[in-house]
Formats: C-alpha cells, sequence, structure tokens
C-alpha cells in the first residue's frame, strides 16, 4: 500500500520531511508503534531492536538512564537503528530557555548528532523550538520537536487551557513535528486532534492491550482505540519490553495499530 493511501489527509498536509519520512517507514512496516526502549544495559538494548526491529517504526530512547553507556556502544545502537530503519526518538522533555536547551542538545550525549525528533515542554516559552532546531543546524541535521501537550500520568498539570496555548503556538511552528497527547484517554485525544488540525502528528505514550492503572500513576488505554481517535504513533514500552515474547507483542500492537489507521481512513 502506498503512504498516501494509508494516510490520506494527513499524508497530504504533512509539510515536514520527517513526517513524512516516519509515515513511508509505518506503512513499509504496517505498524504505527514507536517502542519505548526503556532498558538500562546496552545489550538490553540491542537485543530489543534484534527482536522488534521489523515489526516498529521509531525507537524512543531515554538516553541517560543508560548504567553502562559509553559514546561507542551508543554510536553502534544509532547504526543498527537506522538498518532497522527506525526513526530515533529522545525522550527528554527539554524544557529550558531556548539558548540552553541548545546546548544541552550537546554534551556528553550529543543528543543533536543521532537523534530524528525529541520531545520538549513549552513551559518556558516558544523559543525553546528555535533553540532545538538549531542544534540540529550546528551539526548539519535536522529534527522536529515533539511539544508535550498533554501527558499519560495521572495528576499531571497539563490542564486544557494549557493545551490550548501549547497547540496554538506548536501549530504555527514548522519546527514543531507534532504533538504528545494522551493515549490512554481517547475523548482527550479526540479534543487534541480537533484542536491540531490535520496537519500535525499526535504521538501517545500511556498505551497498553491491557488497558487500566500502571505502575506509579502510569494511565493505559487501548491501541486501536488511541489511533481512531486521531494518534499517528502509539508509544509502547513495558507492553513490548517486559513482555514474555517482545517480537509476538510488537507484532500485536503494530496490528492493533495498522487496523486502527486503516479504519480511520474508511
Ligand atoms: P510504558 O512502559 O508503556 O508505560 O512506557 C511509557 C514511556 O512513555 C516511558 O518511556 C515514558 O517516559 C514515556 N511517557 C509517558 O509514559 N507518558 C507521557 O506523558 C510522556 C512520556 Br510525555
Amino acid at each position: 500500500m502506498e503512504p498516501s493511501e494509508a494516510w490520506g489527509v494527513r499524508w497530504e498536509m504533512a509539510a515536514s520531511p520527517m513526517a513524512k519520512r516516519y509515515m513511508k517507514v509505518a506503512t513499509a512496516k504496517q505498524s504505527l508503534v514507536c517502542l519505548a526502549a526503556d532498558r538500562n544495559t546496552m545489550a538490553g538494548l540491542f537485543e530489543l531492536i534484534e527482536a522488534v526491529g521489523p515489526h516498529v517504526a521509531a525507537l524512543k530512547t531515554h538516553v541517560d538512564l543508560v548504567d553502562d553507556w559509553t559514546p561507542e556502544a551508543w554510536s553502534r545502537f544509532c547504526k543498527a537503528a537506522h538498518e532497522a530503519n527506525l526513526l530515533i526518538f529522545e525522550d527528554r522533555k527539554f524544557a529550558d530557555i531556548g539558548k540552553i536547551s541548545r546546548s544541552q542538545m550537546a554534551g556528553v550525549y550529543d543528543i543533536r548528532s543521532w537523534s530524528d525528533l525529541v520531545t520538549a515542554h513549552l513551559i518556558s516559552g516558544p523559543d525553546i523550538v528555535d533553540g532545538l532546531q538549531a542544534a540540529w543546524t550546528d551539526v548539519g541535521r535536522s529534527g522536529g520537536v515533539l511539544l508535550l501537550a498533554q501527558m499519560s500520568s495521572r495528576g499531571n498539570l497539563l490542564h486544557p487551557a494549557y493545551t490550548t496555548e501549547v497547540v496554538g503556538k506548536g501549530t504555527a511552528h514548522n519546527g514543531v513535528f507534532g504533538f504528545i497527547g494522551n493515549g490512554s484517554r481517547p475523548e482527550e485525544l479526540q479534543q487534541l486532534r480537533s484542536a491540531v488540525g490535520e496537519e500535525k502528528m499526535i504521538w501517545t505514550p500511556g498505551v497498553n492491550l491491557a488497558v487500566g492503572d500502571g505502575e506509579m500513576g502510569q494511565r493505559y488505554g487501548d491501541p486501536t482505540e488511541a489511533v481512531l481517535a486521531g494518534s499517528d504513533c502509539i508509544i509502547v514500552g513495558s507492553g513490548i519490553h517486559k513482555a514474555s515474547d517482545p517480537r509476538a507483542s510488537a507484532q500485536a500492537y503494530a496490528d492493533a495499530s495498522w487496523k486502527g489507521l486503516l479504519q480511520r481512513n474508511r
């Protein structure tokens, strides 16, 4: 199937090359799954790519939770991710002023050199997006920012008025790839989608085939329902990396997400 057929209006409207790249990969793999690769050893991370690479479109990392992290091992890891045709998404949740966020993209982890996508809060104002974009430009690369418009955790402080402001500022900015929405609540997601319109991506954590409350305030919603409500990518962590068979589990999430996309565009 062609991406234009699978994605319909999103493909037509998407202005960012990164969004097109994601939609192509997702179509090729018939999977709208981003694996939250929350394992704390390099061996565990390599094992995951090996097991689930064909069934996921992107890999979400928390580079600072890996116990045995080294620049060399990380660069091999990123190479393996590219070979498996995965976008690399560092969920760093930048929040500082523009110039500091730009510097934080460098530093020990040098996130700007390997990330295709990063997350940011808009709490400090819209210049953070320019700071992050400048960091990619500093190394001759390009990337996309996902702004946190909603969160999946209970009691979070991203209230509807805040969400509206984030969406208003974010939709107008070319450096914004899209928004993080709450995958655990389809009705909240529908509201987010109508505010965002059809151009930008909405990616959603808080998704699990076992719907309900997770650890420490995490909440989970159904993958197909999230896509039907307007999510373009379900972010799944423990549902895959803690499963007894991560490959089979990744395949199940891929199928659930793909079914949602085809149904949404019928
Ligand atoms: P889980 O194991 O599927 O619960 O992992 C969820 C991942 O998504 C984890 O890496 C979180 O950092 C990330 N996440 C989230 O759970 N909720 C949010 O609102 C945001 C990110 Br933003």
